[in-house]
């Protein structure tokens, strides 16, 4: 199963997309159900910043109910398509990423991040980068409005960082903290409304983050961190070639460079 040209050209322009529907309701609800146990055993007070930064319910990461979003769905041969058949990675585990309703009135401002950078609670050691090739995020809940945990993404900062990263190296990416950014101009942010299945594609290369949650309901979603078999010894190289582990994008990326360079 491929993602239709058009989705890939919108994946090149912004750096992500909305795929609706991926996902079996009777999955999304396993999933829930075994995230709503888990919540009635009690969550831990001390630990709620190390849960938001890396994952809720740390047993049920390599559960069934949470990789098979991905590994027993179409979303698997989707992603496949982009980055090569065989080429990623085995999805071992998968973040339970819920954002909890906030009373800030108003909501507190969007922060955004690229994963892998040293954060005091992600568990990324200073110095290190923890990159990956492409966040694969499956929503479990209603999202109609703004400020309700929406994913957001600012567009196209795939393409401005790489363009940073060649023009002032990639030193950057090692040093200080993830919520800084390359300074670059920042497009406007899109928060994204989800329905229950929907699954949303981000290269690793876009500045994104959960918007706050002023909602009533907690905001649940999961997601994977895909990496191409080759990524581990090419880490810096796809800060300045961003489809170099991209096989079934590198035609769009290389049609759509063309006029790019001519202008
Ligand atoms: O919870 C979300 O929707 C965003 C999560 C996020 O920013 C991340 O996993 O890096």
């Amino acid at each position: 199963m491929n993602l239709p040209h058009a989705q890939k050209v919108e994946f090149y322009e912004k750096g992500y997309v909305h795929i609706p529907g991926a996902v079996p309701a009777v999955m999304v609800d396993a999933a829930v159900k075994a995230i709503n146990h888990s919540f009635g055993n009690g969550i831990d007070p001390a630990r709620m910043i190390n849960f938001q930064a890396r994952s809720f319910c740390p047993e049920l990461r390599q559960a069934p109910e949470i990789t098979d979003l991905y590994n027993r769905t179409p979303v698997k041969a989707l992603a496949e398509s982009m980055i090569g058949a065989g080429k990623v990675n085995p999805v071992t585990a998968g973040q339970i990423a819920v954002r909890f309703p906030l009373l800030d009135d108003p909501p507190p401002a969007l922060r955004p991040h690229l994963d892998g950078r040293y954060s005091p609670d992600n568990g990324v050691p200073q110095g290190d980068l923890l990159s990956f090739t492409l966040l694969v995020g499956i929503a479990l809940s209603e999202v109609t409005t703004d400020y309700a945990g929406n994913l957001v993404a600012w567009p196209g900062t795939h393409r401005l960082f790489e363009q940073y990263f060649r023009e002032n190296g990639t030193d950057f990416m090692k040093r200080g903290d993830a919520d800084e950014m390359p300074p670059v101009e920042m497009p406007q942010p899109q928060m994204m409304t989800a329905r229950p299945g929907d699954a949303f594609f981000v290269h690793y290369q876009v500045a994104h983050t959960a918007a706050p949650n002023v909602s009533p309901h907690p905001r649940y979603a999961i997601y994977f961190r895909l990496s191409h078999v080759d990524h581990k010894t090419q880490l810096f190289e796809t800060l300045t070639d961003i489809w170099l582990e991209w096989e079934g994008m590198r035609e769009i990326a290389a049609q759509r460079r063309v006029p790019e360079r001519a202008s």
